[in-house]
């Protein structure tokens, strides 16, 4: 296939990657994988959550998805034909341990050793994310319950054993503050709870259980690096008002401090007093469980995709990733971000947005801020075939040109987050998945999927990654 000519060229972004810095693509089981009900899988709370009338867009399930259970050496050719250095995936929970605790199944672990053995043989290194959304169905509470920390600690330690040695960067879990928002607060997400302000045990639950998978690993002897992996939206406030400067302080606190600043600093940030006892639980948090969060980290995983507005007072019940009624009974609204070019899914394109993300990690986290790996970045379009048999997803190229250019720029000396060890960038998504509530009606993909045939037809953006990673010295 050849590009357009108005296709960024290639050469002079490759010219601007630093050696060693790792580029590849990033998925989830529960969007890709299918096979729900192949050998002793069993469901999971996105399989439930699916099931329940309008809870999905579209009213699709994750039972086949892209079929990647099966299409799997199809997606690993796919990664070598594209140069990638790397590719991210998770496991699927209820694949390896289908009853939510004790040993591995060794038909559903197989999977991923064959997965694991393929990727190594064609020299893409495995990022292996232990905890991507899909809790076994068994635990009722998911996160609400400590015991779901503890479950994820000993599932670490059975994958590091029986993984430990082929996997090169594990993950332990993949953006908590989409699971607590939209999992817990707003209803939008699995397991479906709009519980708001009450949400806020599943932050330190996940944050514990991160804590917990990090030492078990450590204690299986893995040879790879350790990190988590969470999204940060740079926040700003509709206005000077103090009313809409005191939600974007808050809307930053609960959306990317109370992540991040356990992690690592070592303790929840301290709430602004206009807050009242909204977030109070988090005083009470034992230091023990603090200091078993803090853990030495390898790497932090940032996801970016775009940047928040925030506005006092009660609005809609529309988020970002689909409707809340809980929404309104927030003390803020998200406002839109007007003129603004959009993506499919109706989020602003800001690439200067990446070089704030990373200027606030940088300055919040200083020395504590280990190496940094961009776990996901991407957008979706309504990309479909042409009558040439080419999908031409121009939109997506200059997203991905203008984002990694934006990321290496922060960066370099003298740009904005300069002092920042970034070390990679993964591309969401390698094919095009199931996106959650929005099930099939977002394609995020290099590779375009036919979902009623399981057939892949890389798009133009894969050609020009190709041709990026290609010509890099
Ligand atoms: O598809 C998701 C992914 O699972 C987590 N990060 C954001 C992506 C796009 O919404």
């Amino acid at each position: 296939m050849t590009l357009d000519t108005a296709t960024p060229a290639a050469e002079p972004l490759a010219a601007r990657i630093p050696a060693g810095f790792v580029i590849g693509a990033a998925t989830a089981a529960p969007q890709i994988e299918g096979a729900a009900v192949v050998g002793r899988r069993t469901p999971s709370i996105w399989d439930r959550f699916a099931a329940e009338p309008g809870r999905i867009l579209d009213g699709s399930t994750p039972a086949v998805t892209a079929d990647h259970f099966h299409r799997r050496q199809e997606d690993v050719a796919l990664l070598r034909g594209l140069g990638a250095d790397a590719y991210r995936f998770s496991f699927s929970w209820t694949r390896v341990q289908p009853a939510g605790r004790g040993a591995l199944d060794p038909e559903g672990a197989g999977f991923y050793d064959r997965l694991l053995d393929e990727l190594l043989e064609v020299g893409v290194r495995p990022f292996a994310t232990i905890s991507h959304w899909d809790l076994p169905e068994g635990y009722e509470r998911g996160w609400l319950d400590r015991e779901t920390a503890l479950r994820l600690g000993e599932l670490a330690g059975l994958l590091g054993e029986r993984y430990g040695d082929r996997v090169d960067s594990w993950i332990t879990i993949n953006e908590p503050a989409t699971v607590t928002l939209n999992g817990y607060a707003l209803g939008i997400h699995a397991p479906g709870d709009s519980l708001l302000f009450d949400a806020l045990p599943t932050v330190h639950h996940q944050l514990l259980g991160h804590g917990m998978a990090v030492q078990a690993l450590r204690a299986a002897g893995v040879q790879g690096a350790i990190g988590i992996t969470n999204t940060h939206s740079p926040v700003s406030p509709a206005s000077d008002a103090p009313e809409d400067q005191a939600m974007a302080a808050l809307f930053d606190l609960v959306h990317n401090r109370v992540y991040a600043d356990p992690v690592l600093l070592g303790h929840y940030p301290e709430v602004p007093g206009f807050l009242g006892d909204a977030l109070a639980a988090f005083d009470a948090v034992p230091a023990e469980d603090l200091a078993q969060i803090h853990q030495p980290l390898d790497f932090y995983g940032l996801n970016y995709y775009m940047p928040t507005l925030i506005a006092a007072g009660s609005g809609s019940g529309e988020s970002p990733d689909g409707e809340s009624a809980a929404m309104s009974a927030l003390p803020f609204r998200l406002l839109d971000f007007e003129g603004a070019p959009k993506t499919g899914f109706g989020w602003p394109i800001a690439p200067d947005g990446f070089g704030r993300a990373l200027t606030e990690m940088r300055d919040r986290y200083g020395d504590t801020l280990p190496p940094v790996f961009i776990t996901e970045n991407g957008a979706s379009f309504p990309d479909t075939i042409g009558d040439d048999g080419r999908v031409h997803d121009d939109e997506r190229i200059a997203f991905l040109h203008d984002h990694l250019s934006a990321a290496l720029a922060a960066v370099e000396p003298g740009g904005v987050a300069e002092g920042i060890d970034l070390r990679g960038f993964f591309v969401w998504s390698l094919i095009d998945n199931w996106e959650w509530a929005a099930g099939f009606t977002q394609r995020f993909g290099l590779v375009h999927v036919d979902f009623e045939t399981g057939r892949r037809t890389p798009k133009a953006s894969y050609e020009w990654l190709r041709a990026v990673l290609a010509a890099r010295a």
